[in-house]
């Protein structure tokens, strides 16, 4: 069935376009959109002309799997030009997304129409990319620069409803007549003939554009992109249409070659593909999740439950001292009061979420619970007990997670008769804002167990994925091999300030030495002040515990701003002396070497050992665990981009052992 089909209704000709999933403009769609507008424009019985969709959807996008291969079907700005100087009136009829290039092909309509659900956006910055096919140029001449430059630049798409209120749609058609109501405002539109949105004036204030830099600088930080959007729109404050194309034009293509929308994208079909489980079939039944227990009310335990609670699926929360439960349920509410008070919930949704949740002091309360997620102190006995204690308490069928960060799941799963039902749900902190979700498979943990916890981590908003088990699993198995040699370079005369750079130049949040502040320096400290065999301990023994106390590597102010500390360097610089390493200068590139080439290392590890199911998995959670830069596409991606070969000549000179399938690669 050809992708794009004609109706005529009297008078008006309706281009249909059913290109499932999001009819995105793949060159059949464009080709069968032209075919149409001709057949229209030289019939002379249709006065107006329809552009719809089927499915669910009307054009979500250009289609981003032909990005960088050979073109093919016509030329998509011959196509909207065509659209858009029409000699008969064209209305775009709008529902589901019109996103991207199609939001830009709904542009180029004369009117347009959309149902109150639809959302209207611009989210090519999201890709590293700027909406290519006029839309820098149109949507500034529809909505004013403002608008237009903030839609560009965020991309995040406006309901039809705000649509319709900044003209970018001219009217609201029925939820469920869209098909009627497009005929009759085509109909309606005969009289009043076409609109050229490229002879619109751009109307607004330049400086808006200045002000989103401001007040985006540090989101935007090492992004090209969104400036790249706003160069744009600029451009058509100033341009005439045409010289704003392609003005428009060159600045698409550039970042089109560039990494960092390479990575954006990788990054797209990557996060899209993490939820999908290797050799389980997509409609594996699965268990159902109406009733969280979790296990402990700490930090973790809590931010945890506020996933559910925000879903409306009930939790009842377990603690053994009274004291610590209501401290736990406390903060849950503070939490959420804090949202609302930004506006994110209204009071009432506040007390519904307060409402589903169930404190008690007893296990025995999750007796009924469809799925428990345990998150108590990091110790392999205290978690052993714990699931023996479910084992006997929890119905049957019902999943019994463990919220571990490294333990080992299968011994966990084996404190219990049913390791089947036993999966590792790992969260990162804070749990309620973090995306990524670890979840590990067992050597006993039943497919659908498998499938359940990963659709449970969709439906709270997270993007799961699938990892073995293995000492930290995918992310702190290889953040540990950042760390260590990050220790090794303070030993050989790096700072941790100079480390941390390098770090946060090349976009993470925050480098090794801020991290460890942030956890705490004192975390499994051995608490002996005059056993000092380690930096750690140094800083330990002199109270230094990170961002808690004020004092670790940095020393930081009442806004947990660091600087760096002189005590912290002289203990530093007293552990090293006895290390009888010489002391030297370490480049920006050494850094890069020993920190960040052995985690594209561990990678190679992972996958060889079954541990991670695909390369860009392992990017995934990096990404959305740990803050790598999304415009440098997770570790194995970026490990791409630096060579193979050039990562294990270093690696060999740094002394590392290099994983069989790297050096393959390379
Ligand atoms: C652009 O338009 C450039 C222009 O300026 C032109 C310049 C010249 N292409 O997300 P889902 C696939 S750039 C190809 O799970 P949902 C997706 O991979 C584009 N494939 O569904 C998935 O495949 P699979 C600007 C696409 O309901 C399946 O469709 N537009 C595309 O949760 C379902 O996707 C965008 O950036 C595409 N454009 O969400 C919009 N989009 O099943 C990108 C999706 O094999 N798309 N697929 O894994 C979205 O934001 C969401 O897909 C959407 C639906 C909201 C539409």
């Amino acid at each position: 069935m050809s992708s794009v089909s004609t109706q005529v209704i009297d008078d008006i000709l309706v281009v249909l376009v059913n290109n499932p999933p999001v009819n995105a403009l793949s060159w059949h769609v464009r080709q069968g959109i032209q075919d149409g507008m001709e057949k229209g424009l030289a019939d002379p019985s249709i006065k107006a002309i329809v552009l719809r969709c089927e499915g669910s959807t009307f054009i979500a996008g250009a289609d981003i799997t032909e990005f960088g291969k050979p073109a093919q079907g016509p030329d998509f700005n011959a196509v909207l030009n065509m659209i858009e100087m029409a000699a008969k009136p064209v209305v775009g009829a709008i529902h589901g997304t019109a996103l991207g290039g199609g939001l830009e092909t709904a542009m180029v309509c004369h009117y347009r129409i959309a149902v109150p659900s639809a959302k209207l956006g611009v989210p090519e910055v999201k890709l590293g990319l700027l909406p290519g096919a006029g839309g820098t140029q149109r949507l500034p001449r529809i909505v004013g620069i403002e608008a237009a430059a903030t839609m560009c630049s965020l991309g995040e798409p406006v309901a039809a409803t705000k649509a319709l209120a900044m003209g970018l749609v001219d009217r609201l058609a029925g939820e469920a007549t869209l098909a009627e109501d497009a005929i009759i405002y085509a109909r309606e539109l005969i009289a009043v003939g076409p609109r050229a949105t490229r002879d619109l004036p751009v109307q607004g204030d330049v400086d808006a554009i200045e002000n989103l830099k401001t007040v985006n600088a540090r989101k935007w930080k090492g992004f090209d992109a969104p400036y790249a959007n706003l160069a744009c729109v600029e451009a058509a404050t100033r341009l005439p249409f045409e010289d704003g194309l392609k003005f428009e034009r060159t600045e698409f293509l550039k970042l089109m070659g560039g990494s960092q929308s390479a990575a954006q994208r990788h990054m797209f079909f990557a996060e899209r593909q993490a939820a999908k489980i290797d050799g389980l079939p997509k409609d594996l039944p699965l268990r159902p999740v109406n009733a969280v227990g979790v296990i402990g009310a700490g930090t973790m335990g809590g931010g945890i439950s506020m996933n559910f609670l925000a879903k409306g699926i009930p939790v009842t929360i377990v603690e053994m001292v009274q004291e610590n439960l209501d401290r736990g349920v406390a903060v849950i509410r503070k939490n959420y009061e804090a949202s609302a008070a930004k506006g994110r919930f209204t009071t009432e949704q506040v007390e519904g979420m307060m409402a589903l949740l169930t404190p008690s002091l007893r296990l025995d309360a999750l007796a009924d619970c469809d799925l428990v997620i345990e998150a108590v102190y990091e110790n392999m006995d205290v978690k052993k007990e714990v699931f023996g204690k479910l084992d006997k308490i929890c119905k049957s069928g019902a999943i019994l997670a463990s919220n571990t960060s490294y333990l080992n799941v299968d011994e966990i799963a084996a404190a219990t008769r049913r390791p089947q039902d036993v999966v590792g749900m790992h969260f990162f902190s804070p749990a309620n804002v973090m995306k990524l979700l670890e979840v590990v498979r067992g050597d006993k943990t039943a497919p659908d167990v498998l499938a359940t916890a990963m659709a449970t981590g969709k439906k709270i908003g997270k993007v799961a994925v699938v990892a073995g088990v293995c000492d930290g699993f995918i992310g702190n198995r290889m953040l540990s091999k950042r760390q260590q040699p990050a220790m090794q370079l303070l030993l050989e005369g790096a700072t941790p300030a100079q480390i941390d750079k390098v770090h946060t130049d090349f976009g993470m949040p925050m480098g090794p030495f801020q991290m460890s502040d942030l956890a705490g320096l004192d975390i499994g400290w051995h608490r002996d002040p005059a056993r000092i065999e380690s930096i750690r301990d140094g800083l330990c023994a002199a109270g230094r515990f990170g961002q808690k106390n004020g004092k670790g590597f940095y020393d930081y102010d009442e806004k947990r701003v660091g600087t760096p500390s002189a005590e912290a360097l002289a203990i530093i610089e007293e552990f090293r002396a006895t290390s009888n390493l010489p002391k030297r200068d370490i480049s920006d590139q050494e850094i890069v070497e020993r920190t960040l080439y052995p985690m594209v290392n561990e990678g190679y590890h992972i996958l060889e050992e079954g541990k991670a199911q695909r390369a860009s998995d392992i990017d995934v959670v990096w990404i959305y665990g740990y803050g790598w830069p999304i415009y440098r596409g997770g570790p194995m991606f970026w490990g791409d981009l630096e060579g193979a070969g050039k990562i294990v000549e270093a690696l060999e000179r740094h002394g590392v052992p290099v994983a069989a399938s790297l050096k393959a690669k390379a």
